[in-house]
Parts: structure tokens; sequence; C-alpha cells
């Protein structure tokens, strides 16, 4: 039998492929029922999302810092297509919860379970350029292994530009959210801009859901979801969860914008330049590198 959680190949969920495990409940999933004050974090992964949900659970909480560090952020946030063996599947805990949910999400508009478009609640998607993301992904499919193996960088980076990773290309991702982004409740968040500026993106997320915070607390958030703070508490540096092995490549890596120059070789960026263009021809969303 197919070892769940050690190297399992990718398989097809509507056309997109997700890793072995979550495929097995993704019944489960599609006739996931979406309640109007859930809050959902859409992301493409490696994108920001943990940063951003660890922001989100401490505005809600109000920087209350030991009831953020109760649990790990990925059980305060459930990743709705999570589930494995020996790992509860996130629409059983949903399912359950009775407080308004924050939920996590990496698909794609196209699989969204159907009451997604019947509900009314907020969204926060978060997109982080394409060659930064493609790094921080094969770094996080050599420690993370409930994906296939990577291979070499220039075999991953392949691999990225046909789709064929989990949760497909990252060009539909983005697009796909953005082109939703007036007919459904959406901030869209930038992790470059977040970088540049992580106090003005925390008053988008607060302006975002109608929140007010006194500076001390702003000040409280902006301390606990620095990288650095982040990358030193368990609770949000992913130490607690099993299937990582963060001796290979820590989850909380660099944190940084622009590594991608430390990994493209310059036959690769003008190969992917050019993929680039063509995949980001038909809109007007664009990311700085
Ligand atoms: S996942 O597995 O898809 O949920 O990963 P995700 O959280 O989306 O992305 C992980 C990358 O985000 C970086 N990260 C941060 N950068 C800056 N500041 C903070 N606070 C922060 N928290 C997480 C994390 O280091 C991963 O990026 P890389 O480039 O690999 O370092």
């Amino acid at each position: 039998m197919e070892d769940a959680f050690n190297r399992p190949p990718l398989r097809l969920v509507g056309g997109m492929p997700i890793i072995g495990p979550f495929a097995a409940n993704w019944e489960n999933v599609e006739q996931f029922q979406f309640r109007d004050d859930d809050l959902l974090i859409a992301t493409y992964p490696k994108s920001g999302t943990t940063w951003v949900s660890k922001i989100v659970d401490l505005i809600l909480n109000k920087a209350n810092l030991e009831e953020s560090q109760k649990c790990a952020i990925f059980e305060r946030v459930p990743f709705l297509e999570c589930s494995g063996p020996g790992v509860p599947s996130a629409t059983d805990v949903l399912n359950k919860q009775n407080l308004p949910r924050v939920i996590k999400t990496h698909l794609t508009v196209d699989v969204i379970p159907k009451s997604f478009w019947d509900k009314n609640f907020k969204i926060i998607y978060v997109a982080r350029n394409a060659k930064d993301v493609a790094v921080s992904y094969y770094h996080f499919y050599r420690m993370a292994y409930g994906h296939p193996e990577p291979g070499t960088w220039d075999e991953f980076l392949n691999s990225y530009m046909e789709g064929d990773v989990a949760f497909g290309r990252w060009s539909a991702h983005v697009k796909g959210w953005w082109k939703i982004r007036q007919q459904k409740k959406i901030l869209y968040l930038f992790y470059e801009e977040m970088l540049d500026d992580p106090k003005r993106e925390v008053e988008k997320v607060l302006k975002f859901l109608g929140k007010e915070i006194s500076e001390e607390v702003m000040e409280k958030i902006l301390e606990h979801t620095s990288f650095n703070a982040m990358k030193d508490n368990p609770m949000a540096n992913y130490s607690t969860f099993p299937f990582m092995d963060h001796s290979i490549s820590p989850f909380m890596r660099k944190g940084i914008s622009g590594d991608w120059k430390n990994h493209f070789t310059v036959s690769q960026n003008e190969k992917f330049d050019e993929y680039y263009r063509a995949e980001m021809a038909d809109t007007d969303l664009t990311f700085s590198m």
C-alpha cells in the first residue's frame, strides 16, 4: 500500500493536482458548507499564508498572546483540504466549529466547494511573485514529504511551469482569484507589499474586517508577526506539524523578496520570463520581483 506521507504521487481533483493524502478526503471538501460569518484566507502555496493567518488571528483576539499560543496556527486556522492518516481532516474539524471560522485554502476558484458561490463571507487572498514562490515551493517540497520528490531545482522549475505541482499553475491561481475580486468580498494582498510596509498592510486587513485596535495592540501584532518572531515561535513555525523535516529546510526559511536571484540561472530566467509573459498576457495583475 502507498505510504500516504512518504512521497505519494499527486492526484487530480476537478482537473487540479493535489497531494495524495488530501485527495482521499476530496468528497468531503466538495460538499463543505461555507457560512456567511466565515473568513477565508486563500493563497497559492508559499505566498504568505501563515503570516497573514497569524496577523488575522492576533487581530481577532486583540493580540491576546496567551490565547493565540494555545495551539499551532494550523489548528487555529484549519486548512480546508488537509487530511491524511493520523491527521484529523479539516472538514471534520470545521464542521464541528460553532464560533466564526477562519479557514485556509490553496484551492483554485475552479475547484472551490460549490457553497462558496452561495455565501457572502470575506476572503483575504495573498499573492507572491512567481519566481520567489517557485524557490520557496522547491524547498518546501524537499522538506514536506507528503509531496512527490521535487527532483533537481531545474526539474522542479519545469514541473512548476507546467503546473505539475500541488495546486497547479501559479498563474491560473493568482489570475482566477484576481478575476473574481469584485464579484466577492476579497481583499487582495501582495507578499512584497507586506514586506515593504507591514503596518500599512495590517491596517488594510483591519479596515477590511471592520476592526479597530489601539496603537499598543498594533505594535504587539507587528512584533509577533515579524519573520524572526514567527521563526522562533513553535506555534507559528510548523515545528509541531508531522511529516516535515525542518533539518532539510525550515518552514520559515528566509522570508525575503528576490531570493530567486540566488537560484535561477541566466538561461532559466530567460526561459521563465518568456513563459511568464505568455501566461500573464491576458491580465492587468502585476507583481514586483
Ligand atoms: S504554506 O505552506 O503554503 O502555507 O506556506 P506560506 O505560509 O504561504 O509561505 C511560507 C513562506 O512565507 C514566509 N513567511 C514570512 N515571510 C516574511 N515574514 C513573515 N512573518 C513570514 N512568515 C512566513 C516563509 O518564510 C516562506 O517563504 P520562504 O521564501 O520559503 O522563506
